[in-house]
């Protein structure tokens, strides 16, 4: 990130306190579509869709050099069984049943890879239907158990991954997941976890999204307060009631998951990768990022702070990073239910790391 994006951004995040979700995120009427790799740099990604909050959608030119895109799939553009079977055909992979509502969700079983491919090659020969019901294999967390080298490379508009990163410096779990399925399965209206952004890669087959911005949802809810769990139930899909973006998801195409988004997602036909608490864990969450980013700011010499001008992420998505944290940190530490935690043995404490975040900030040249 350069000086003057980060001005923008800082300037962006200015503008926007005090004001509601649905103010702030005036839906596009249409989905972008982003052709080409060479001529789209982090910093258009970052001011025109990261930092606005809208969805957009890659062109397969992105992942042209994904591994799985390769050797996953068959020259027809079907899931490659036969190698999938032989790499990975004794893993164990979390399956959701479609066909049964669970609150909001699935019920969720566990099974080798072998038992669900023989259950989806059934599935295809009964022309679409099991006594099984409808099961899509889903969060299946490939590259913490096995290598996931060369299956893909994770584009550089999202190398600031906050989820992930965490998840990284404690080694115990992760938010990039597999999702591969028949024509059919889907996967019920919801949002991301903490209301992160996400970013999913079809490696083969479609997937319909349909997208509600940040605030909509409120509108369809019901006469408990409950969200829907179809919102293509015929109730809920009156464009004209609530602005839903539609969007068809190509093989090799990446969609852009805003943060806060409601969405709910069809696999028209297969396959997919993506990477995508209690406040207890979000604070260790906050925490872990802020003291990197800390640590990196102390390495770097008061002279540099105000001259350095990295074309990277490094410095000045460094700085932005931690005036992001600090200003989460701050709604944190006064919200009521956090208040409640006993926060006794959190090291440091809410108030001294955000106090460390402030003088942090306050040794950089201001905007
Ligand atoms: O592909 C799916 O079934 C769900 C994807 C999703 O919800 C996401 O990537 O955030
Ligand atoms: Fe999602």
């Amino acid at each position: 990130m350069d000086r003057e994006t980060r001005v923008f951004a800082e300037s962006h995040f200015r503008g926007l306190r005090g004001r509601l979700p649905s103010e702030v995120c005036p839906t596009p009427d249409r989905v972008d579509f982003i052709e080409k790799p060479d001529s789209f740099s982090y910093t258009d990604f970052f001011k025109s869709y990261l930092l606005p909050n809208v969805p957009c959608v890659f062109s397969s030119a992105f992942t042209e050099d994904w591994g799985s895109r390769k050797h996953w799939v068959t020259p027809s553009g079907k899931p490659d069984f036969d190698y999938l079977l032989q790499n990975y055909g004794d893993v164990v992979v979390p399956v959701a049943n479609c066909g049964v509502q669970e609150y909001n969700s699935n019920p969720k079983e566990h099974m080798p890879l072998k038992d669900y491919i023989s259950y989806w090659k059934e599935f295809i020969q009964r022309d679409y239907s099991s006594p099984r019901g409808c099961l899509y294999l889903k969060d299946w967390h490939l590259c913490r158990y096995s290598s996931a080298e060369g299956l893909f490379t994770l584009p550089v508009y999202f190398s600031s991954d906050w989820l992930n990163e965490y998840w990284d410096t404690l080694d115990v779990d992760d938010y990039r997941f597999i999702y591969m399925g028949p024509a059919g399965t889907w996967s019920p209206f919801h949002a991301d976890i903490f209301r992160s952004f996400s970013w999913s890669v079809n490696i083969c087959g479609r997937k319909k999204w349909f997208f509600f911005p940040p605030g909509q949802e409120e509108a369809l809810r019901d006469c408990h307060g409950g969200l829907p769990y179809d919102v293509t139930a015929p109730e809920f899909l009156d464009s004209h009631l609530h602005p839903v973006l539609e969007v068809t998801q190509e093989a090799g195409e990446m969609v852009f998951v805003p943060s806060g988004w409601h969405h709910q997602v069809h696999n028209l036909v297969i396959m997919k990768s993506c990477s995508g608490i209690n406040f207890e864990e979000f604070y260790q969450f906050l925490k872990v990022i802020a003291e990197r980013r800390l640590l990196l700011v102390k390495k770097i010499s008061p002279g540099e702070l105000q001259c350095s001008e990295d074309s990277g992420l490094g410095l000045q998505h460094t700085i932005f990073d931690i005036s992001r944290i600090a200003e989460v940190l701050a709604s944190v530490v006064v919200n009521p239910d956090f208040q409640r935690v006993d926060t006794s043995r959190f090291l440091p404490q809410p108030e001294d790391l955000l106090q460390q975040l402030q003088e942090a900030l306050a040794t950089t040249e201001p905007l």
